[in-house]
């Protein structure tokens, strides 16, 4: 069965051109003037671009006492729906726990899929075992990037020479570390005594994890990934002091990477101070939102390229969960929904105001991280021979977010009451229409893992740092003489 999309623009991360889209079964087959085939979608008035690759989800994720309320159904029902065709989600083992048993558990839950999806995996803790099953990861299961997180002490956090052993082992494997840069010593350590003194409520979440935090920590991380000699991928870039350690890097010639959040280009700080308990603890997410003049950087970052690419990090917790934390913020599970609103939210505040142009909107959302991930052209391009993961965007179709009528399970929207312009017409998944305006036609299961193999990139351009294999022995004839 083929199907044509006729009358569209197409818009790719470097073109702009007015041509058809025929599609042959779950690949593109041809692009030109007046093609024909079975079935036709009229795309009169659209963008057609590549479908939006989230590469950061967590579906479905054991997490803070609670699982995450979405699942690999309703969280790529909720992707499809706002034109995102791929996600990235992390597989997550505990400490001491076996690398291919967590997968394992990710690989069952992934079933349900709506879209194609891949998974990171997470290196919470450090072993010979863990360094031995890296391999395994990489090569066997087709899985290039790890994830490291620097906060979470006590729990996921690894230091810093778990990291650096890690990050070497990602080089010799040509993989790419991923992390989540907040300095996790300092910020347990702000967070106890901000409930010493009785700041127990959601904006504390805030105080404890200021933008230094997240800075040192990637500062950190790069410095450590440059003496590794790899690349690094920043999660969630939230503020200017982590931006400019990664523009910084980037001027020296490493291969340094950093993804903004839709949440944090969009939602800012004084959401905390909001006198309903709920409605801050909702927001409740690490990094924390950040004022005005740290999201005027991340929109910087991204126009310029020093950013490229924005993810949601969706980690939704309904209202329930979110007041375990009553009391007491450090057990608010820490987490916000955005896959639906992403591509949206992105257009109405990027391409509608000028901030991003439609090209630089397919680099963010989708074309930038499929190359990051070695996924590119099967996934990111509209191109001959590409899986036909596509979104017929139509820039006229308007509507105001509401979690009355979103896919997501949880029972409100961080962006609740906020009008979009610029929706998807037709999400198409390996070929198969899953939206049509509003209307949900998902099938369960259809979506499939995507297999993503290892990159040899060195990153140490201009780097001073060579490691001293055989230290100089310093002759000493004997005690040296004091005084003068
Ligand atoms: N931050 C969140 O807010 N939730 C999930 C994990 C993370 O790093
Ligand atoms: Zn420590
Ligand atoms: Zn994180
Ligand atoms: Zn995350």
């Amino acid at each position: 069965m083929t199907t044509v999309i006729k009358n569209g623009t197409i818009v790719t991360a470097d073109l702009t051109y007015k041509a058809d889209v025929k599609i042959d079964g779950d690949k593109i087959v041809e692009i030109g003037p007046n093609l024909s085939g079975d079935e036709v979608l009229d795309a009169s008035g659209c963008y057609v671009m590549p479908g939006g690759i989230d590469p950061h989800t967590h579906l479905e994720m054991p997490f803070m006492g609670t699982y995450s309320s979405d699942d690999f159904e309703s969280g790529t029902r909720a992707a499809l729906s706002g034109g995102t065709t791929m996600v990235v989600d992390f597989a997550l083992p505990a400490p001491g726990q076996s690398l291919l048993e967590a997968l394992t558990m990710w690989d069952n839950k992934s079933t349900r899929a709506n879209c194609d999806y891949s998974f990171h995996m997470a290196v919470t803790w450090w072993s010979e075992q863990v360094f031995k099953e890296m391999e395994t990861i990489v090569r066997d299961k087709g899985i290039n990037t790890f994830k490291h997180f620097m906060a979470y002490k006590g729990a996921l956090m690894v230091d810093d020479d778990e990291m650096f052993a890690s990050f070497q082992r990602c080089a010799e494997l040509g993989a790419l570390p991923l992390v989540h840069a907040e300095n996790g010593d300092v910020v347990a350590s702000m967070s106890a005594k901000l409930l010493a003194e009785g700041n127990n409520g959601p904006e504390a979440h805030a105080y404890s994890r200021p933008a230094e935090v997240e800075g040192e920590a990637t500062n950190r991380a790069i410095m450590i990934a440059d003496m590794a000699g790899c690349p690094v991928y920043i999660v969630h870039t939230s503020c200017e002091q982590a931006h400019e350690a990664i523009r910084r890097a980037r001027a020296k010639g490493m291969r340094v990477y950093g993804e903004p959040l839709i949440q944090h280009l969009t939602l800012d700080e004084s959401e905390y101070s909001n006198p309903d308990w709920d409605h801050a603890a909702r927001r409740v997410m690490s990094p924390p939102f950040r004022s005005k003049q740290h999201q005027d950087s991340l929109w910087a970052g991204l126009a310029s390229g020093s950013l490229q690419v924005v993810a949601t990090d969706h980690c939704a917790f309904t209202t329930a969960q979110k007041r375990f934390g009553v009391g007491d913020f450090t057990k608010i599970p820490n987490g916000t929904g955005g896959l639906e609103d992403r591509m949206p939210m992105l257009w109405t505040h990027g391409v509608n105001t000028g901030r991003l142009t439609m090209n630089e909107f397919v680099a963010v959302t989708s074309t930038n991280i499929a190359k990051i991930l070695n996924i590119y052209p099967k996934k990111g391009a509209i191109l001959v021979g590409a899986d036909a993961d596509i979104v017929v965007w139509d820039p006229n179709r308007s509507k105001v977010i509401s979690s009355k009528n979103q896919q997501s399970a949880i029972d409100y929207n961080v962006f609740e009451g906020k009008e979009v312009t610029g929706l998807p017409r037709y999400t198409l998944t390996r070929g198969v229409v899953a939206i049509e305006e509003s209307t949900i036609k998902t099938r369960e299961g259809h979506g499939e893992f995507v297999r993503r193999e290892p990159v040899t990139a060195v990153s140490k351009a201009l780097s001073t740092w060579k490691e001293i294999t055989s230290p100089r022995k310093v002759e000493r004839s004997g005690i040296p003489a004091t005084g003068v």
